[in-house]
């Protein structure tokens, strides 16, 4: 094994896992990220990174894996032996998290256990310190009882999702506290990206703005409008999960902008920004709304400011316009092609 600190990175081939891996690769870390097996490989969103030869002299390396599979857990990190473990691997989709409850806790409630319980072994064989970042999410307060939200704000879930991470977000807390785990949780509020994946109502509507711009679509299809989320850039958000694996202190953080919109403010903006009135466009079916939605999350992130000194940079509006740009591009070049 070489010298330089080696990452280990679950969900690699998602929108956080791409960009983390992207600013982990930047400070010189040797990434190692795991793959589940698919019919088609699915890691476009790390291609680039193949391009740019990080693969090529070693420091990507991908290795494949389930969280539904502890033996190819404890296999990974007796083989990686990393210095730090970020585990981003989920079944994300709240709404999908209804049609398929009993895999999503399997995916972010027992998976995280068998993280877990592989980095506590290799430790206490090895010697090595693994430092562990858990991916909570703000669904975790779900019907909410304070606004904004803060780490001491208490939890109640309203989708299978948001149950399950909360026994990923206890679990870690129990190993940290019990057997001593450097082991942080970032209780992260909605970030997007033109990595965002298409099913989620940011790029959802991005893409949709982008197509009917350029007449490749007739209309969107939504579910409820009302809903208000604290939307940030995930390019800022994987800065924080590196910044807590670097305390001292493991400890839970709350990463939000600090402001929310609804979706419809989000379909308003989208679209006036290439000259159209949603109004226009935007259809509703029942078939998109939730058996519980989680009304209104907006997060206080004062306590990463002050320990982290982590900030955000990219404001919603400022977010929207780099999505739906994105997506015309694409959208043209997949025009032309
Ligand atoms: P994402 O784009 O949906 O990526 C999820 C990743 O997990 C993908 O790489 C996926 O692989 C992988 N995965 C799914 N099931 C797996 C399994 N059984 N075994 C191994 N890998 C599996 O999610 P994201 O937006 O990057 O979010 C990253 C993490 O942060 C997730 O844990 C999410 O729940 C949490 N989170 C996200 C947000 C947000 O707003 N984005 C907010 C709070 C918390 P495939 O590519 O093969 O599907
Ligand atoms: O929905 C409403 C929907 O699916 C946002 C995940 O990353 O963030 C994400 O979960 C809102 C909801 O994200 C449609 O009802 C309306 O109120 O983009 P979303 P989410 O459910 O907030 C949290 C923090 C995570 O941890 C999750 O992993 O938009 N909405 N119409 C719609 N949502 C979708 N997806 N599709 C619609 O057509």
């Amino acid at each position: 094994m070489s010298a330089s600190r080696r990452a280990f990175i679950t969900g690699i081939s998602g929108q956080d896992g791409s960009y983390l891996a992207e600013f982990l690769l930047s400070k010189g870390y040797e990434v190692h990220g795991m793959l589940r097996r698919t019919s088609n490989l699915s890691r476009t969103r790390i291609d680039g990174l193949f391009e740019q030869g990080a693969a090529s002299d070693g420091c990507l390396q991908l290795h494949y894996g389930d969280m539904t599979d502890s033996m190819s857990l404890v296999r990974l990190i007796r083989d990686i032996q990393p210095h730090e473990v970020y585990n981003l691997a989920a079944q994300s989709h709240v709404r999908i998290s209804f049609e398929q409850p009993n895999y999503t806790a399997e995916v972010c409630a027992l998976g995280v256990l068998g993280m877990l319980d592989a980095i506590r072994e290799f430790q206490h064989q090895s010697g090595q310190e693994v430092r562990f970042y858990q991916a909570s999410s703000s669904e975790m307060f779900g019907k909410v009882t304070e606004s904004p939200q803060r780490e001491t704000t208490p939890f109640a879930p309203r989708s299978p999702y948001g149950v399950a991470k909360l026994y990923g977000h206890w679990i870690t807390v129990n190993y940290r506290e019990s057997y001593g785990l450097h082991a942080s949780s970032g209780i992260l509020f909605n970030h997007e990206s033109p990595r965002r994946g298409e099913n989620f109502v940011t790029r959802k509507v991005t893409q949709a703005a982008a197509r009917i711009k350029l007449g490749l679509e007739k209309t969107i299809t939504l579910g409820n409008l009302d809903a208000r989320r604290d939307w940030g850039f995930a390019g800022d958000f994987v800065k924080a999960m590196w910044c807590m694996l670097q305390q001292d202190t493991p400890d839970d953080y709350v990463i939000a902008t600090g402001s929310s919109h609804s979706v419809r403010e989000l379909c308003q903006f989208a679209f006036e920004h290439v000259g159209l009135d949603y109004r226009d466009y935007v259809e509703h079916d029942v078939r998109f709304e939730r058996p519980a939605e989680v009304d209104h999350l907006l997060g206080d992130a004062t306590k990463a400011q002050e320990n982290l000194g982590w900030n955000p940079s990219v404001h919603f509006q400022d977010l929207i316009v780099m999505m739906v740009e994105s997506d015309l591009k694409r959208a043209a070049e997949r025009r032309e092609n």
